[in-house]
């Protein structure tokens, strides 16, 4: 049987490596800070990325760049929601990237198909927050906060500890009642992690996805593809559908991107020219419709 993950009313059959599409409507996001901060425009750009190919589109109001100062929770909301309730309306399957749990219900009220949060739900409230629903969950690891995550960080044996600790915030996700099937894991590239650690993380990949939940990778346009390619931040597309093939290829089934059209052709050609993972492109797939998208949990 084809793994799925359950998003809401989206199901996202895992047999193909599936896109997520990145749309920050932020003012400082490092590669795209304040391009998609008019609302017009930054529902424009995530219908475009759902063209694409995006199967999940995840809009973000509060950057998590190294140093970033967090965004007081109004200004989030004000950003966001607008957005949200737009491209949901146009049938798009809508991940919100947050790490506050009044941002994570207020865009599962308005049915979104996932919570995506660098904080793996570690807030208070952040789990009771989303387990009534039934969207997706990404659960990613992150060490320290944005603002101080990337000042000396150590570990023993990265690979296992972040390992650990997903499956530690999965298991807190089952506990309080979410299906296995909604929960996604993310060693989180470049949250507190030196060039060594990414590079570790990537090439251990395989083993964090032994443990049976979906892998995102997010590596788009991050600092590791610019001090392996010596390139700035608007010259990495080719190096991040690289880094992309790679993670797909040690295990990830979904990767978060920026440049959806151009890692769905990759995806493609991966699939057609060697054995394993079939092609990405296209839409989740809309099952039976529940138009809060609350669900059993
Ligand atoms: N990376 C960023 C933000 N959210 N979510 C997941 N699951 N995985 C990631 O690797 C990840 C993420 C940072 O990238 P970006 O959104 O492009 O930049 P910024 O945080 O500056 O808005």
């Amino acid at each position: 049987m084809t793994p799925v993950l359950r998003c809401g009313t989206f199901e996202l059959a895992l047999d193909r490596p599936r896109v997520m599409g990145i749309l920050n409507v932020t003012a400082d996001s490092f590669s795209d800070g304040g391009r998609f901060l008019p609302q017009d425009r930054a529902i424009a750009h995530g219908l475009a990325l759902a063209a694409d190919g995006a199967d999940l589109v995840d809009v973000g109001g509060e950057s998590t760049r190294p140093g970033a100062e967090p965004v007081p929770e109004e200004i989030e909301l004000a950003r966001v929601m607008p957005v949200v309730r737009a491209l949901v309306r146009e049938g798009v399957a809508v991940s919100v990237d947050t790490m506050k749990p009044e941002v994570m219900r207020q865009a599962l009220d308005a049915g979104c198909a996932m919570v995506n949060d660098v904080n793996a739900f570690r807030a208070g409230g952040a789990i009771a927050a989303v387990a009534p629903y039934g969207a997706g969950l990404c659960a990613m690891h992150m060490l320290g906060t944005p603002a101080t995550m990337q000042a000396d960080p150590r570990y023993d044996d990265v690979v296992r500890e972040v390992r650990d600790y997903l499956l530690a915030r999965a298991r807190a996700l089952q506990e309080a009642g979410v299906a296995r099937s909604r929960i996604a894991i993310d060693p989180g590239f470049g949250f507190g992690k030196s060039h060594g650690h990414n590079a570790a993380l990537l090439a251990g990949l395989r083993e964090i996805a032994a443990a049976g939940y979906p892998v995102v990778a997010g590596l788009s346009r991050k600092r590791m593809i610019g001090e392996i390619t010596g390139r700035p931040v608007e010259g990495r597309m080719a190096g991040s559908v690289a880094a992309a093939l790679v993670a797909v290829q040690n295990g990830a089934l979904i990767v978060r991107v920026h440049d959806v059209r151009e890692t769905v052709d990759a995806l493609k050609v991966l699939h057609a020219l060697t054995p394993g993972p079939s092609p990405a492109s296209g839409r989740g797939e809309r099952k039976s419709p529940s138009p809060s998208g609350r669900g059993s949990g």
